[in-house]
C-alpha cells in the first residue's frame, strides 16, 4: 500500500479507516457478527464487567443470557496443607539424588493435598418471546468491540426489533434495551433459572429475584464417590442473588407465578444486578458471608433510577477509555468483511487472506481482558469469567503452570496495565496462605509458595488428591513455582510503568517473600555442587530413560529459569529502591551457583537435569523455553547460542498443539525474530473448531465461532497469549532497547499500530509499508534514554541523536549466562536481519517522531 506522508492527526483520524473501502465495511472491522442465533455456548457472545459475565445467545423465540459472577465458586477456605511433608521431603530428595526417580514419585504422593474448588455458573436470564424462528428475517447479531455492546436485530411479522445489551463497570449492572419500530409490539416472559440450588420469586409485577446456593464440594474426578455436595445441615457454600427489574414504555408488566409477563410495550429496559456472599478468601461464604440481597438491592435501587442512554454513554466512555488506547491495522480484504465471522474463519482456512480477522482477534484479546479483569475483581480464570458448567473442565480454576500467567501477558504491552491489578491483589492473599504451606508442607519458615492450581480461596498447597487418586500426578502436583512466576509479573509491571511506589510498597515485599522461599527450597546437588530444585518437574512432561517414563528429577530448566528471573528482579529492585543490600548479597551468591543452562546433544535447549530430551517429543508444554519468553534471559543479540538452542527445541516440538501452546509458540517465534513462523502459528490458532463436534482434549487447538480459543475445550489463555504474541511481533523491549518491527511477517507488508507500550513507559505508534518502517512516534511518559533498534537507519525529528552514557534503568540489559554445551553438536542458524541502533535522550511528556533517513 502506498500511503502518503501525512501529519499525525490526519494519520490518527484517517489512516486506520482508509484501509477499507466504505463506511459499512469499516463498521464491521471491530464486530463479531453472525446471521443466526447461537445454538451452542461457543457461538454465544461474551459481555462482562469483570464481576458479572454474560453469554448472549441472540435467540428469536427465546433469548438466553447465561450468567456468571467472578466470585461464585464451590467450597470454602480449605488450605489442604499436608503435615506429612517435612517427614517425607528428605526421603524424596534422597531418592532423587540417588537416581531413584520412581521411588521419589510414589513418596511425593504422600505430600499431596486436595484439588482446588470449582468456578460455577450463576444462572440464566431467559426472555421468551413465543416466536417461531423460521418466520424471522433480516436477522443479525453482533458484539461490537468498539463499544462493548451486543445487538440483535430482526424483522418479525412486519415489525423490526432491536435488542441491545451491555454490562457496565461503573454502574455494576447488566442492561438490556428492547425496541420495536411499531408501538405495542413487544410481548415476552422473563424467567431466571440456575444449574445450582435456587428459587425464583416475583417480588413485584416488575421485579424478579433468584436466590441460590452453591455446593460446598464439587468433585474433580468422575470416579470420586461424591460429585456435587450441598450442605443442607450447616449451610456451608456460597449464597447468591440475581435481581431483574423491568421498565416498560407503553404496555405493562405483571408477575406470573415465578416469572414476569411483559405485554404490548413500545420499548422495554431490563436491569440486572447480582451478588454473592463472598466475604474474602479466608472467610466461610456460607457461615460468615456477606448478604448478597443487600448488594444486589442497593445496586438495583441506584441504577434503575437512571436514564438508559446515560448509563449506556457512561459504560461506553469507561470501556473506550481503555480499549481505544490501541488501534491496529494489518491490512484488509474487503470481500472478507462482507461475511460473518464463522464464514471468514472457514475462508481463512481455505488459504484466503484475512488480515482484518487477525486484527479483530488481536483486539478481542484486549476486549476480553477488560471484560474479565478490572481493579477490585478476581483475576481472570481459565475461562475468563464465562462458564456454563457445574463441573467445568479443569474446574475453570487458576492453573498456574502456564495458563493464569498467559492470561496477563498482554496486560502491559497492550496498554491495559490497570487490568493487571487483580492478579497482584490475589498474590497478596496467596502470600498469606503460601507462608503456611511453606511451613506445614516443607518446614520452611520464610517466604511463601504456590503450587499448581489455585482458586477463589487462594489455595497454595500441592493438589493431586492424596494417595487415593491414581491420576493425581506428581508430574504436575510437585511444582512449587507459581508464586515465583507470578512475582515476575510485579516486576514487569514496574518495568513498564516505572512506578517506584508500587515497586516499594506492593511488589518488592511479595517478590522478596517468594525469593526467600526459593533460597530455602534450593539445595546443593552433591555431585555437581550447583544449587538445584529437588524434587523438580518440567510441568506435565515426563522423562523417558531407556523406554521407561519418570515424573520427578531435579533442576529442570524451567525451575532454574524462573528462579534466575526472580532473583534478578529482586536484585535490580534492591538497587533501585536502595534497600536490603544483605538480601541482595545472598541472592547474588545463590544466583552464581544455580544449575546452568545446558545445550544438549541435538543442539537443543536441554529440558532436564541430564540430556534426556527426545527430539520426537511433541508435548504441549515446552517449559524449558521460559527464559526466552516470558522470561527475558535469552535473546538473539544477548545470548545467541541459547537462542539457537531454543529454536532447535521449538522445531523438534512442531507447530500444532493445544490453543495455549500455539499462543506460546507465537511469542517464542516472535522473540526469535521469525515473523513468518509466528504468523503461520497464529493462523493455525484460528483454525475453525466446530463446537458441535466432540473433540479430544489434546486433538489440536483452534478457535470457536465466537473466537474463543479452543484448547479444546474452551480456555481463554490462548486468546490472551495470541494478542500478546502479535504485539511481540511488532514491538519488543526486553533486551535493553525498543525494537520496532522485530518479527514482521511477509504477510503484513503494510500496516500500523498505535498505543502499545514498551518497557520504560514509552507509548509507541508504528507505521510501515513494503515491509519497512515508514514512521514511528514514541511518547516518553517518564523521560530517560531511549535506545531504539530499527530495520532501516532512522533519525529523530525532535532531537539530534546523541550517544547517552547513562542508560534508562528500566531497559535492563540481559546478562551473559553460563552455559554448558555439548561440543559434538552444531547449532541452528538464526536469521538475524541487519538492524540499526540509536540512543536519544527523551523528556518527560514529549513525543518523538522517528523517520527513515
Ligand atoms: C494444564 C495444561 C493443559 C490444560 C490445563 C488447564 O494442565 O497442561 O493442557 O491447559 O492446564
Amino acid at each position: 500500500m502506498n500511503k502518503p506522508k501525512i501529519s499525525l492527526f490526519v494519520f490518527l483520524s484517517c489512516v486506520f479507516a482508509t484501509f477499507v473501502g466504505n463506511t459499512q465495511e469499516q463498521e464491521k472491522l471491530l464486530k463479531l457478527w453472525y446471521r443466526k442465533p447461537a445454538s451452542v455456548w461457543e457461538e454465544a457472545l461474551p459481555l462482562g464487567n469483570a464481576k458479572t459475565g454474560a453469554m448472549v445467545f441472540g435467540g428469536i423465540r427465546v433469548e438466553r443470557y447465561q450468567l456468571n459472577d467472578n466470585t461464585l465458586w464451590s467450597g470454602f477456605p480449605n488450605p489442604g496443607n499436608n503435615p506429612n511433608g517435612p517427614r517425607v521431603l528428605p526421603q524424596v530428595r534422597k531418592a532423587i539424588f540417588e537416581g531413584d526417580y520412581e521411588k521419589a514419585t510414589s513418596l511425593w504422593k504422600q505430600m499431596q493435598g486436595p484439588y482446588s474448588a470449582r468456578y460455577l455458573p450463576l444462572g440464566d436470564l431467559l426472555l421468551d418471546f413465543h416466536r417461531n424462528d423460521s418466520l424471522a428475517s433480516f436477522y443479525q447479531r453482533d458484539l461490537d468491540l468498539d463499544n462493548a455492546v451486543s445487538t440483535v436485530k430482526y424483522t418479525y411479522q412486519g415489525v423490526s426489533y432491536t435488542r441491545e445489551s451491555f454490562i457496565s463497570w461503573p454502574d455494576k449492572a447488566m442492561v438490556i434495551r428492547i425496541t420495536a419500530d411499531k408501538p405495542g409490539a413487544i410481548t415476552f416472559d422473563v424467567a431466571l433459572t440456575s444449574k445450582l440450588k435456587y428459587e425464583t420469586k416475583a417480588k413485584d409485577d416488575d421485579y424478579l429475584i433468584l436466590r441460590g446456593k452453591a455446593p460446598k464440594f464439587v468433585a474433580n474426578r468422575d470416579y470420586e464417590p461424591k460429585q456435587v455436595v450441598y450442605d443442607e445441615a450447616n449451610g456451608e457454600g456460597m449464597n447468591f442473588e440475581v435481581h431483574v427489574k423491568v421498565q416498560t414504555v407503553g404496555g405493562k408488566s405483571l408477575a406470573n407465578n415465578n416469572s414476569l409477563r411483559v405485554s404490548g410495550a413500545n420499548s422495554v429496559t431490563l436491569w440486572l444486578t447480582e451478588a454473592t456472599s463472598f466475604n474474602g478468601f479466608d472467610k466461610s461464604p456460607g457461615l460468615e458471608g456477606k448478604d448478597p440481597a443487600r448488594e444486589a438491592t442497593t445496586c438495583m435501587n441506584r441504577v434503575s433510577k437512571l436514564n438508559y442512554e446515560d448509563v449506556k454513554s457512561k459504560h461506553i466512555a469507561d470501556y473506550t477509555s481503555l480499549f481505544h488506547r490501541v488501534a491496529i491495522n494489518l491490512g484488509n480484504d474487503v470481500e472478507a468483511l462482507k461475511l460473518p465471522i464463522n464464514e471468514r474463519m472457514l475462508r481463512l482456512a481455505k488459504g484466503k487472506s484475512d488480515h482484518a480477522l487477525l486484527a479483530l482477534y488481536y483486539q478481542y484479546g484486549r476486549y476480553l481482558l477488560i471484560a474479565s479483569s478490572r481493579p477490585g475483581s478476581r483475576p481472570t480464570n481459565l475461562q475468563g469469567i464465562w462458564n456454563d458448567h457445574v463441573q467445568p473442565p479443569w474446574g475453570s480454576n487458576y492453573t498456574t503452570n502456564i495458563n493464569t500467567e498467559m492470561n496477563y501477558w498482554l496486560a502491559e504491552n497492550t496498554n491495559l496495565s490497570e487490568c493487571h491489578q487483580p492478579l497482584f491483589d490475589f498474590m497478596k492473599e496467596l502470600a498469606v496462605n503460601g507462608a503456611v504451606t511453606a511451613k506445614v508442607n516443607y518446614a520452611i519458615d520464610t517466604g511463601w509458595v504456590v503450587h499448581h492450581n489455585t482458586d477463589l480461596w487462594a489455595k497454595t498447597s500441592p493438589p493431586g488428591g492424596y494417595d487415593w487418586d491414581p491420576k493425581g500426578m506428581p508430574r504436575w502436583s510437585a511444582w512449587p513455582m507459581a508464586g515465583a512466576w507470578f512475582c515476575t509479573h510485579l516486576w514487569e509491571h514496574y518495568l513498564y510503568t516505572g512506578d517506584k511506589k508500587f515497586l516499594k510498597e506492593e511488589a518488592y515485599p511479595l517478590m522478596k517473600g517468594a525469593a526467600s522461599f526459593m533460597l530455602a527450597w534450593l539445595t546443593e546437588d552433591p555431585d555437581s555442587h550447583y544449587l538445584v530444585t529437588n524434587p523438580s518437574t518440567s510441568p506435565e512432561n515426563t522423562i523417558k530413560i531407556k523406554g521407561k517414563e519418570y515424573q520427578l528429577s531435579m533442576a529442570s530448566t524451567m525451575d532454574m529459569a524462573i528462579i534466575r528471573e526472580l532473583f534478578n528482579a529482586c536484585m535490580h529492585a534492591s538497587d533501585i529502591l536502595q534497600i536490603d543490600p544483605n538480601f541482595k548479597a545472598k541472592l547474588t551468591t545463590a544466583k552464581a551457583k544455580l544449575y546452568p543452562y545446558h545445550i544438549g546433544r541435538y543442539g537443543q535447549l536441554q529440558e532436564w537435569y541430564q540430556d534426556w530430551d527426545d527430539p520426537q517429543d511433541k508435548h504441549r508444554h515446552i517449559s524449558q523455553l521460559f527464559g526466552l519468553y516470558p522470561g527475558n534471559q535469552l535473546s538473539i543479540g544477548g545470548t545467541p547460542k541459547l537462542a539457537a538452542a531454543a529454536k532447535q527445541s521449538l522445531l523438534h516440538r512442531g507447530d500444532v498443539s493445544t490453543g495455549w501452546s500455539m499462543a506460546w509458540k507465537t511469542n517464542w517465534w516472535a522473540r526469535l525474530q521469525d515473523g513468518n513462523h509466528a504468523y503461520k502459528i497464529l493462523k493455525d490458532a484460528l483454525r475453525y473448531i466446530d463446537p458441535k463436534e466432540e473433540k479430544e482434549q489434546m486433538s489440536g487447538g483452534g478457535a470457536y465461532p465466537n473466537l474463543f480459543d479452543a484448547h479444546p475445550p474452551f480456555q481463554i489463555d490462548g486468546n490472551f497469549g495470541a494478542t500478546a504474541g502479535i504485539t511481540e511481533m511488532l514491538l519488543q523491549s526486553h533486551a535493553g532497547e525498543i525494537h520496532l518491527l522485530p518479527a514482521l511477517p511477509d504477510a503484513w507488508p503494510s500496516g500500523a499500530i498505535k498505543g502499545i507500550k514498551a518497557r520504560g513507559n514509552f507509548t509507541v505508534e508504528i507505521d510501515w509499508a513494503q515491509g519497512d518502517l515508514t514512521r514511528a512516534l514514541i511518547h516518553s511518559t517518564l523521560g530517560g534514554t531511549c535506545r531504539l533498534r530499527t530495520s532501516v537507519p532512522v533519525k529523530v525529528l525532535e532531537t539530534t541523536v546523541a550517544k547517552v552514557s547513562v542508560p534508562n534503568d528500566l531497559l535492563i540489559k540481559p546478562e551473559e549466562l553460563p552455559i554448558v554445551e555439548n561440543q559434538q553438536t552444531s547449532l541452528q542458524t538464526l536469521h538475524v536481519k541487519e538492524t540499526y541502533v540509536i540512543d536519544f535522550p527523551t523528556e518527560k511528556g514529549k513525543t518523538y517522531t522517528i523517520v527513515p533517513l
